[in-house]
């Protein structure tokens, strides 16, 4: 029994991971069923995620499908979709993440039977920190930086830079414009990551998508 001075403490934490977790493994028993390789896509809002996939629709065409995470509006799957590829929205409402249940709803929304369907891409809500710890069911997740935002941010936020598989280094075009050391931010990266992949493009001009593109294409029919 409690009296007034005794606090008891109950972790949920464990139960709430292991329904992710559960969802995740559903996902990813689906995706891999029908040979389609996914990625979990997490930025800051404005790194150029979508500006990313509309890129890479153009590229991959009917090989490529979309799930858009946002808090609210359904504008990144209407900017995919005139780009050319298969966009399904989840709006979060409020949370500042995906999680693998929503991905698995917006999965049974989705038209996965087609055989040239090899590679599906999740946009993550725009956040640095809470996406980096949920399993959505991904083969890859990949974290995305842009010139912009400065290079000081890996070692701020090592949670997801920590478990990323693929660094990418966006608005390559504006380093004459921006004090960004690409150097460093690789070298920051690799000190928590020593094994992730980097790809320095700018999803604006299309500098670099061809060696990121066929890397993908690697992983998915490799
Ligand atoms: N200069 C430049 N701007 C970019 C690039 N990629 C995206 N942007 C711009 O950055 C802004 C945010 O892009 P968006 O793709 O919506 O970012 P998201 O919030 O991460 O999905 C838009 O104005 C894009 O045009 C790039 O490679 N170079
Ligand atoms: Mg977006």
């Amino acid at each position: 029994m409690c009296d007034d001075t005794t606090i008891q403490i109950v972790d949920i934490s464990t139960p709430v991971m292991n329904k992710n977790d559960r969802f995740a493994a559903s996902n990813r028993e689906l995706l891999s069923g029908k040979n389609i390789f996914t990625l979990n896509l997490i930025s800051s809002p404005g790194a150029g995620k979508t500006t990313l996939l509309e890129s890479m629709a153009r590229f991959f065409g009917s090989k490529m499908a979309v799930i858009e995470g946002d808090v609210q509006t359904d504008r990144d799957a209407e900017r995919v979709r005139k780009a050319g590829c298969q966009a399904w929205q989840i709006e979060t409402g409020g949370s500042c993440h995906l999680d693998a249940e929503a991905v698995n709803h917006a999965l049974g929304h989705m038209d996965l039977e087609s055989d040239e369907l090899a590679l599906l891409c999740i946009e993550n809500v725009g956040n640095l920190i809470c996406p980096s710890g949920y399993d959505l069911g991904e083969n890859l997740k990949i974290g995305l930086i842009s010139l912009p935002e400065g290079d000081d941010k890996i070692l701020k936020y090592p949670s997801l830079f920590s478990r990323i598989s693929v660094l990418i280094i966006n608005k390559m075009d504006l380093l004459p414009h921006i004090d960004f050391d690409v150097n460093r931010t690789i070298d920051e990266c690799r000190s928590l990551n020593p094994e992730v992949m980097v790809f320095t493009i700018s999803a604006k001009t299309g500098e670099g998508m061809e060696e990121f593109c066929g890397y993908l294409e690697n992983q998915f029919s490799g």
